[in-house]
């Protein structure tokens, strides 16, 4: 389904009297405003393959209807999105779920929407059907070198897989760990990772980066071999300048520092990017901002500061990508939200009165250092995100929007009301 631009025009006509003083009234007080709509405007956020469809628990799947059955539909379901909101212009693929026969169909068909690859994830995560040896214990940190031979071989697949589509990064999550104490000799552990990224390290082209994700528990309930962000920061560092850390916010233990993690591998050239999801006990892969709005806003305060230090472009020097799962909503509205809740707190973080801030800090003003930034976090920015869409050609209200043009309905006339995606 392909959503015309007048649709979204005629909404926008009729909601642009109401949106034009909500406006006017943040305008007012925003003293950069032009440069904040430009960098709102230009900022894009990936959208994941498996994302589009209705994710399940381990005790369950509800699947919802129209969801898209191939990639060239789970394509279309982003050309939507991003028709809607002008903010997510890629999308990233995850491979076997999402293997692309025809590159150079897909391509086409991405670029027609305005769409590009962005980073490519590889899977050893499970078995697939007709896998020759097994990642019951690990794949990267297997004690059986064939094991991590095949874990290697597939990476350098993914990779080939991405240059057909143009992507600049190949995406590493490892479930690799350990169940229970004694199973498995930590520093054999990581060393076998190290030589296996060391591998696949070898075959990224030039122009190409790895991006090392770390996560504490689960699948694994002892140990996980990349469990934090200084495992991940010490395989990125052996590995070199293509290897960095990628974050992914429920992928820390309760009451961590995100923030303050993200401010270091910034500093040290090593934050590779984002998977944006939110939680409220572990990786509950929730609606980004849906929990915690606050800390959201606090990261993108750390990053727009880390960056601008560094002279970095925040659209696109790092990854930007949701990574959630839908149970209970419709997964292209969960989506929408989430970019919206990302540019909230971007566009917070951009209000943040910079030079009064480290007045404050140089002066050890407490009080004030936290006045300042809440300052920036209780204004309702959504009027900026509103007008930004609007100058970019997508929807005042994107949601509203998606809901006024039918568009989950017309997917279930297109795709049925029994689909289900592939991957899940
Ligand atoms: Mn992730």
């Amino acid at each position: 389904m392909k959503i015309e631009k007048y649709k979204i025009d005629e909404l926008n006509s009729e909601a642009i009297s109401k949106h034009q003083r909500s406006f006017e009234y943040v305008a007012a007080d925003v003293a950069n405003l032009d440069s904040v709509l430009k960098k709102l405007g230009a900022f894009n956020i990936a959208i994941p393959s498996w994302a589009l469809g209705t994710g399940g628990t381990r005790f369950g799947r509800f699947s919802g209807g129209g969801e898209p059955r191939s990639l060239e539909e789970k394509i279309s379901d982003v050309g939507v999105i991003h028709a809607l909101n002008k903010s997510s212009n890629s999308i990233s693929l995850h491979i076997p779920w999402d293997i692309p026969d025809n590159a150079s169909e897909m391509k086409a068909l991405a670029s027609q929407l305005g769409l590009h690859f962005d980073a490519v994830n590889s899977n050893t995560f499970q078995d697939q059907k007709d896998q020759k040896l097994s990642y019951k214990f690990g794949s990267l940190h297997h004690v059986d070198k064939a094991v991590r031979k095949q874990a290697v071989e597939h990476n350098i697949e993914v990779i080939k897989y991405g240059k057909e589509l143009d992507s600049k990064a190949l995406s590493v999550w490892l479930s690799d760990g350990s169940n229970f104490p004694g199973q498995l000799n930590f520093r054999q552990a990581f060393q076998n990772t190290l030589e296996s990224l060391q591998e696949i390290y070898a075959a990224l082209p030039d122009d190409w980066k790895v991006w090392v994700e770390y996560k504490p528990y689960e699948p694994n309930f002892y140990s996980t071999t990349i469990g934090d962000w200084g495992q991940s920061y010490l395989l990125a560092s052996k590995l070199g300048p293509k290897a960095s850390t990628l974050v992914d916010l429920g992928h820390h233990l309760q009451g961590a520092n995100i923030e303050q993690i993200v401010s270091l591998l910034l500093m040290e050239g090593k934050l590779a990017g984002f998977h944006f999801n939110d939680s409220k006990y572990g990786d509950d892969d929730l609606t980004v901002g849906s929990i915690n709005p606050y800390q959201l806003f606090l990261i993108f305060n750390e990053l727009v500061e880390g960056m601008d230090a560094k002279g970095m472009d925040h659209a696109t020097s790092i990854g930007w990508m949701i990574d959630a799962s839908h149970n209970v909503k419709d997964p292209i509205e969960d989506l929408l939200q989430s970019v919206q809740a990302i540019k909230i707190a971007y566009a917070q973080a951009l209000l943040v009165d910079k030079t009064a801030l480290i007045a404050a800090q140089n002066n050890n003003d407490v009080a004030l250092a936290q006045e300042i930034l809440q300052q920036a976090y209780r204004t309702d920015v959504r009027p900026l995100i509103a007008e930004a869409s609007y100058r970019s050609g997508g929807a005042l209200d994107p949601i509203a929007a998606y809901r006024k043009l039918d568009v989950r309905e017309n997917l279930i006339k297109e795709r049925g009301l029994k689909t289900v995606a592939t991957g899940l």
